[in-house]
């Protein structure tokens, strides 16, 4: 059976392709499913794809990456749940959080990260999907 990757995207990404299109770009939510679905699917994974304001429970992935948006900045919940979870963790940012206001250069969630992709705009999710499918030993395609 394929293992289970999990990702999860905070609040207001929803919005992505018509909020702040000149940091986040004009691709949609839709479009990142989409091409996490694809690279999923390259590496022979299966995939839940989830937006939501409230965490999510993620009990049966085998690995997650979240982009926990504006939580990112503020929550320890958020960074207690990922720690709870038996499985690595990337975390997302679409835009470059190191080169934006200084509020947003300190991330609660990274500590609980194997690895932080931030400012690729949205690849860094087929980054991060490929980076997950070496960690959890997916059997991934000659070419991808
Ligand atoms: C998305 C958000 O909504 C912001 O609150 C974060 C992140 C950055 C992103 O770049 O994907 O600060």
């Amino acid at each position: 059976m394929a293992k289970t990757v999990y990702i999860l995207n905070g609040p207001n990404l929803n919005l992505l392709g018509t909020r702040e299109p000149e940091i986040y770009g004009r691709a949609t939510l839709a479009d990142v499913e989409k091409l996490c679905r694809s690279t999923a699917a390259k590496h022979g994974l299966a995939l839940e794809f989830r937006q939501s304001n409230q965490e999510a429970r993620a009990k049966k992935a085998a690995g997650l990456i979240i982009n926990p948006a504006g939580y990112t900045h503020t929550s320890v919940a958020i960074l207690d749940a990922l720690l709870a979870l038996d499985a690595p963790v990337i975390e997302v940012h679409i835009s470059d959080i190191q080169s934006r206001e200084s509020f947003r250069r300190h991330s609660y969630v990274s500590q609980a990260a194997r690895t932080v992709i931030s400012g690729e705009g949205i690849d860094g999710y087929a980054r991060a999907i490929g980076e997950l499918a070496a960690m959890i030993g997916a059997k991934t395609r000659a070419k991808v």
